[in-house]
Parts: C-alpha cells; sequence; structure tokens
C-alpha cells in the first residue's frame, strides 16, 4: 500500500512524497498537463516519466529489486562517482543511497521541479575519503524531463570522478531502433577491452549486443523508434559522453534482475563526463544537464 510521507516540500497536486509498495519512498511529480515522473529516494532514482498523454517513456524492468542497498534496474541510475568496474562497487554507491528532498517549485509555466541532495558520509569515507556534495534537479514539462547535475567539493583536498545519467529508454522494439548523432564521433568498445573506433553509422541499429562509451559526442542525439515513429530527443549540456548499451540475449539471461526478452523494448542512451570525467578543486562546483523530449507520431 502506498501511504503518504510529509516533506515541507510536498506541493498539493504536484510534489507528493508516497510509499512504494514495496515500502521505499518516492517523490512523485505531476504536471497540470497531465505528464508524470517519479523519483526514488534511493539513488534520485527517476523510475518512470510519463508524458502529457500518460505513455511511460523510461524502461523499468518487470524484475527489479526494490530493495534497500539493491540498484533499481530501469529508470535513470545516477552513476557517481565511478563508471562501470573499478576500485569502487560499479557505476559507484550514489545510486544505492537515500537522497533527501530539498527543493520544490513551479515555474508560471507550469513546469515542476525538485531538487535531491546528497552529501558525504561516514560510509562513503571509509571507501571514498572526499568532502562531496552532489544534487539533482528533476523538472518535468509537458513532453520534456531536464536533469540538472551539480557537484561541489566541500572539502580541503581535491578529487576526480566520473559521472553519468545511466538512462533506460523505453522503445516498442530494438529491431526497428536506431540511435542518431554519433557518426565520425571516437568510441570505446566496452566489449573488445575499450578498443577504440569511430561510429562510421548515421544510425546506431541493433544485432548483438552494444556497450560502447562515445567520447566527446554532439550535444543532441536522438533515438528513433520506427514501428511506433516515435523521436526521443536527447539535449545535454557539461556531459561530453554518451554511452549507448543493450544488453541483447546472453547477458540478458545473465542479469539476474531483468527479463530475458526485455533487451527488446530497452536502449540505454547514457549521459555524462566519463573519460577523462571531471577533476574539483576545493570550493569548486561542476554542474551538467541533459533535456529528455518525447515526440510522436
Ligand atoms: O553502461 C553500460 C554498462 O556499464 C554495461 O557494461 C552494463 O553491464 C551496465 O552498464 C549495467 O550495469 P549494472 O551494474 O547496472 O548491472
Amino acid at each position: 500500500m502506498r501511504s503518504k510521507l510529509s516533506s515541507k516540500y510536498a506541493m498539493p497536486g504536484l510534489v507528493s512524497l508516497v510509499e512504494d509498495i514495496d515500502g521505499m519512498p518516492k517523490i512523485v511529480l505531476t504536471h497540470r498537463s497531465g505528464s508524470s515522473a517519479e523519483i526514488f529516494i534511493q539513488g534520485a532514482h527517476i523510475t518512470s516519466w510519463k508524458d502529457h498523454r500518460g505513455e511511460e517513456q523510461l524502461f523499468l524492468s518487470r524484475m527489479s529489486d526494490f530493495k534497500p542497498g539493491s540498484p533499481i534496474r530501469g529508470g535513470i541510475p545516477v552513476v557517481f562517482p565511478q563508471f562501470g568496474d573499478g576500485p569502487l562497487p560499479k557505476h559507484g554507491f550514489a545510486r544505492v543511497m537515500d537522497w533527501h528532498l530539498s527543493g520544490s517549485s513551479v515555474a508560471s509555466g507550469g513546469d515542476v521541479s525538485v531538487t535531491l541532495s546528497l552529501s558525504d558520509t561516514e560510509e562513503t569515507h571509509k571507501i571514498w575519503d572526499y568532502r562531496f556534495s552532489p544534487d539533482m534537479v528533476v523538472t518535468l514539462g509537458v513532453d520534456s524531463l531536464s536533469v540538472r547535475m551539480s557537484v561541489s567539493n566541500t572539502g580541503n583536498a581535491p578529487f576526480d570522478y566520473q559521472i553519468a545519467l545511466h538512462t533506460y529508454f523505453g522503445i516498442s522494439d530494438i529491431h526497428s531502433t536506431a540511435v542518431c548523432g554519433l557518426n565520425g564521433v571516437e568510441y570505446l568498445d566496452s566489449l573488445q577491452n575499450r578498443l577504440r573506433m569511430t561510429e562510421p553509422h548515421l544510425g546506431i541499429t541493433f544485432d548483438g549486443e552494444v556497450d560502447r562509451i562515445y567520447l566527446n559526442t554532439p550535444d543532441t542525439l536522438i533515438i528513433v523508434d520506427e514501428t511506433v515513429s516515435k523521436r526521443l530527443i536527447i539535449r545535454k549540456s557539461g556531459m561530453p559522453d554518451a554511452v549507448v548499451w543493450n544488453p541483447w540475449i546472453d547477458k540478458s539471461i545473465r542479469l539476474t534482475d531483468f527479463g530475458d526478452d526485455e533487451y527488446q523494448q530497452m536502449v540505454c542512451v547514457e549521459t555524462g563526463a566519463i573519460i577523462p570525467g571531471i577533476s574539483l578543486s576545493p570550493g569548486e562546483r561542476w554542474t551538467g544537464e541533459t533535456v529528455l523530449n518525447a515526440e510522436n507520431g
């Protein structure tokens, strides 16, 4: 059952804090046009974004765990401060930490925004001994969702980090989906030990697993979902890199929190600062933004 939690940042009919069926708290944003979004407190993880017609734009696995400490499979995981494997837990720790709702507002045009914040804890110091405070501003428009990430160095030592919005887009069929805007761009092929290649195609199509880090890409990328004549437009700033991922058949089977056939209904197009990442001196603040737009028909 969903029970209502209280927050001074709740706004009747626009921003509410509720408990999900699994008992995890989430924020529900509702725009007067009918669009909506849901953000779990764990990980500041956006799990749903519906356009003004109520159509879901993100993919969320039916097999996902919804339990404290486990990453949610789908939506928009926040990757910080490490992308992929390395000394820290895979894709960093921010996606499994509890963020807090630290602000909300509604613009005169009706767009609804919330801010979620995080800061270092005793636990993070044990594995990454820096003082930091990321925040995320999510703004819901009629058919748009904007995510602005900031990271401040609140300590007295410089640090380097990687950051990404690991967005899982919902599509009708991977076999007739293309990711456009990356032709001529260099990428590291994660399936070949990060071999450096150059993208030759105007539209990337899928007939097997794809896992690539595109470097310094153009700031507009488009997912074309031909079966339903839909375009998902990704506009980014301050986030130079983009990752394109589909696990295809074998990896889908290996992922325990992902349905074996679900690779057909999703594609990840992730935006971020990955290679070389960001260096922040004490007192410095970095900001990057990704704006998603859904265009139907
Ligand atoms: O961003 C692509 C990727 O790093 C893939 O290599 C892949 O396995 C994936 O993210 C999902 O990672 P996760 O830790 O969420 O299972």
